[in-house]
């Protein structure tokens, strides 16, 4: 497999890539243009101000900017990108810096762009579900509002508080509920994109469908801000779930969480909300860092865990079907124990233990994260593999993740960053997830970490294809360079 550029201890940090020389130094000049375009609480130069946006929530992606722009609507935002065309100044565009692969972070002195203050939202069709809103909307505080009309958002994610639409569109994101709505990629109806130029391109259609032509707005949604500013988003809202319930269960091996999934999909079939999987060294972290309780407290630490929720509407049998399923799972022996929320507060401990992983993993130590796509057949094989390959030099080998996805979390922790783990676990990971066909990046994106792990799982040609579109809506490269695509 073709390396794009290699990377060296300090592999995150600005040390680890050379700055282009191809993109001006930032001046006065524009700082003056600029704040005439956000007005003087648009823009923020004092490196005090401005360290939160150039380090990830990982903390492990630290770079530096020489300003963060935080404009106000889409004419400011196209106000902002023909000034830096213009002057070939590199920009960063960053929604609730949420993001796992360092792609919302500024690397030597890139200009971040925050959708932090363009967050109305534009529309609510109380009869269609259609949502029109900006970018810069919080996930959660969105899905509040559409709470109040009986709808709720297509997607649901941990970083839910910070995380905004926009980013969510970016990195076409996953989460926890695409087992039940599929992707971004089917909800979003349209989007309102600025190029790199400045040029405003208005895909804001807000109709379920619409074939003429080529469906453009795919092309953002997942680009992670290498293609355009999204400004913009209209999406289908799904309908809210009245009766929820979460079901959260011990098994003894692998074999048996996937059975379990495969019998939920069949016998919850569109009731199904979440299928959730985190194994016994990732119950051990949200325990001693986070200090969750084991809802089995007593019993031993199971291998492995499912979270199963269905969710349903006014007057559905949602909750005896979960009961009835859980009852033939418990006769069959696929469980080894198990525990159904009794009410809402119940529930979200037990969504606390699955979703609170990450936040545990980066208490443990440096983390190496993977996040990985493979056949759900082979998905924990990989863990297994990795434990035995790292041997004692790893502090923990964790595994999780939506197994109703086949999307694999993959998380290795070190008490310092180790060049020396660092060398045995890669390219062993994507080698051995290419062998499988699988997806080096299942939900993520490839930002900073992995934009030289493409070629693990796309082609030549289709890399080609991204590099060609890259040059034709950014000739100059000003948008979020050295993430997602080989150096060009
Ligand atoms: P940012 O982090 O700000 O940016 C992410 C990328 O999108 C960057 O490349 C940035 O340049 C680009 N971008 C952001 N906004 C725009 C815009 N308006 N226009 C163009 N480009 C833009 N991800 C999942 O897929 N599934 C999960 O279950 C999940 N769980 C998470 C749980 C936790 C606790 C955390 C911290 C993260 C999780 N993530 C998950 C990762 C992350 O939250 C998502 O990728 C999220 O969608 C990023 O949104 P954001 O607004 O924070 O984007
Ligand atoms: C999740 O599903 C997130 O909890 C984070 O995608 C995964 O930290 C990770 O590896
Ligand atoms: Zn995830």
């Amino acid at each position: 497999m073709k390396k794009f550029f290699s990377r060296s201890a300090s592999r995150f940090s600005a040390a680890a890539f050379q700055r282009s020389a191809k993109f001006a130094k930032f001046t006065e000049f524009d700082a003056r243009e600029l704040s005439r375009i956000v007005g003087p609480n648009g823009i923020l130069t004092d490196p005090n101000d401005t360290t939160p946006y150039s380090t990830d929530w990982t903390r492990q992606f630290q770079g530096a900017t020489a300003a963060v722009l935080k404009p106000k609507s889409t004419a400011e935002v196209a106000a902002i990108l023909r000034h830096c065309n213009d002057r070939n100044l590199a920009v960063v565009p960053q929604g609730g810096n949420t993001g796992l692969v360092g792609g919302g972070v500024p690397l030597f002195d890139e200009i971040v762009l925050s959708t932090s203050r363009m967050n109305e939202i534009r529309a609510i069709d109380a009869t269609t579900g259609i949502v029109v809103c900006e970018a810069g909307c919080v996930l959660e505080r969105l899905d509040a509002r559409l709470a109040e009309h009986g709808y709720a958002a297509p997607v649901d994610l941990g970083s839910r508080g910070s995380c905004q639409i926009g980013g969510n569109v970016a990195t076409n994101a996953g989460g926890t509920r695409l087992v039940r709505y599929g992707s971004l990629r089917g909800t979003v109806l349209g989007l309102e994109v600025v190029k790199a130029d400045g040029t405003v391109l208005d895909f804001m259609t807000s109709l379920r469908k619409d074939n003429t032509g080529f469906d453009l707005k795919q092309l953002f949604i997942g680009s992670e801000g290498t293609l355009g500013v999204i400004t913009g988003v209209s999406f289908l809202a799904v309908q809210r779930s009245v009766t929820v319930d979460v079901a959260y269960l011990a098994c003894s091996s692998f074999n048996d969480a996937i059975e379990v999934y495969r019998r939920s999909r069949r016998r919850l079939g569109e009731v199904l909300s979440a299928c959730e999987f985190m194994d016994g060294e990732a119950m051990r972290l949200v325990n001693t860092h986070l200090g969750l309780e084991n809802p089995f407290l007593g019993r031993p630490n199971y291998p492995f865990y499912v979270l199963v929720e269905t969710a349903g509407s006014a007057g559905s049998n949602s909750s005896s079907q979960l009961e009835t399923f859980l009852e033939d799972l418990f006769e069959e022996k696929l469980v080894c124990d198990g525990i159904l929320a009794a009410d809402g507060r119940q529930a979200t401990a037990l969504w606390a233990l699955r979703e609170r992983i990450a936040e545990a993993l980066r208490i443990d130590g440096y983390v190496h994260k993977y996040d990985l796509s493979l056949p759900l057949s082979q998905l924990y094989e990989l863990v297994e593999a990795m434990r035995k390959r790292t041997g004692g030099i790893a502090k923990s080998v964790v595994g999780y993740g939506h197994l109703g996805d086949g999307n694999l979390h993959l998380n290795l922790t070190s008490d310092e960053n180790s060049e020396q783990l660092a060398n045995v676990i890669e390219p062993f990971v994507y080698e051995w997830t290419a062998s499988r066909r699988g997806s080096v990046s299942a939900e993520h994106g490839l930002g900073l970490m992995k934009a030289h792990c493409i070629s693990y799982s796309k082609s030549p040609e289709a890399i080609q294809m991204m590099m060609d579109l890259k040059r034709m809506l950014d000739p100059k490269g000003i948008l979020n360079p050295y993430k997602t695509l080989p150096m060009y």
